[in-house]
C-alpha cells in the first residue's frame, strides 16, 4: 500500500515539474503527446485533435479550420471535410455522382469515380499492355483469354471465342463472368484507391518539407 501511494505521488510530483515533458526540438500537443517541432503548422494534423495547425499563419484555410496548399485546391482530392477546396473548381472532367477529376485520370487504371465512370468499362479507354478489348464493349481482357483452347468466355456473350478455329462442342460460359468476380474486382480497385490516396498525401508531405 505504501508503496502504491509512493509511486502515485511520484507521477503526481513529476507531472507538477512538468516532467516528462518534450525535448527541445518537440512540440506538445494539447493533450501532452510530443511531436517534432517542424511538424507544427506544416499543413498535416500530427496531433490527435489538430492542435498543431491550429495557430498557425494561413494562405488558404477550410471552412473547418484546415490549412491547405495552394496546389491542393480543385486537384481532385477533398481535404477540407466539407469539400470547399474541390467547389466551384473549373472541371475537365465531372463523373456523374459530381467529382471533378483531372483529365489525366481518365482511363489511367484508377476508378476514381464512384460508379467507375473514367475506367475502360464505361469509357471507349484503349487497353492496358497484355490486354485486348472485347467487340463493341468496353472491356478488356488478357490477351491469353482471347481463343483460349477451353472456350471460355471471357467477353460477355462469348464474342472473345466465336471466331476461333475450335470445335463448338467445346465452347462453355466462363463461371468467372458473373456479378461475384465484378464484386472482387470493386474491392481490389478501393483498396487500390485507398492505397493511392495514402502515396498521393505521402509525396506531397515530402514534397513540402
Ligand atoms: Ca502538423
Ligand atoms: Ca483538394
Ligand atoms: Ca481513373
Ligand atoms: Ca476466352
Amino acid at each position: 500500500m505504501l508503496k502504491v501511494t509512493f509511486t502515485l505521488l511520484s507521477v503526481i510530483v513529476a507531472v507538477a515539474l512538468g516532467q516528462p515533458g518534450c525535448g527541445p526540438d518537440e512540440y506538445m500537443c494539447s493533450d501532452g503527446i510530443c511531436i517534432p517541432a517542424n511538424w507544427e503548422c506544416d499543413r498535416w494534423d500530427d496531433c490527435a485533435d489538430g492542435s498543431d495547425e491550429v495557430n498557425c499563419a494561413c494562405e488558404h484555410r477550410c471552412p473547418d479550420g484546415k490549412c491547405i496548399e495552394e496546389n491542393w485546391i480543385c486537384d481532385g482530392w477533398t481535404d477540407c471535410s466539407d469539400g470547399w477546396d474541390e467547389a466551384n473548381c473549373t472541371c475537365d472532367f465531372q463523373c456523374p455522382d459530381g467529382r471533378c477529376i483531372p483529365s489525366h485520370w481518365v482511363c489511367d487504371g484508377w476508378n476514381d469515380c464512384s460508379d467507375s465512370w473514367d475506367t475502360v468499362d464505361e469509357q471507349d479507354c484503349p487497353c492496358p499492355g497484355e490486354t485486348v478489348k472485347c467487340p463493341n464493349v468496353n472491356k478488356c481482357i488478357p490477351i491469353w483469354q482471347w481463343c483460349d483452347a477451353d472456350g471460355i468466355w471471357d467477353c460477355p456473350e462469348g464474342t472473345d471465342q466465336a471466331n476461333c478455329t475450335m470445335p463448338s462442342h467445346s465452347m462453355k460460359k466462363s463461371n468467372t463472368f458473373t456479378h461475384h468476380d465484378d464484386e472482387s474486382l470493386n474491392k481490389l480497385t478501393k483498396e487500390d484507391q485507398a492505397q493511392r490516396k495514402r502515396l498521393n498525401q505521402m509525396y506531397r508531405r515530402f514534397n513540402s518539407q
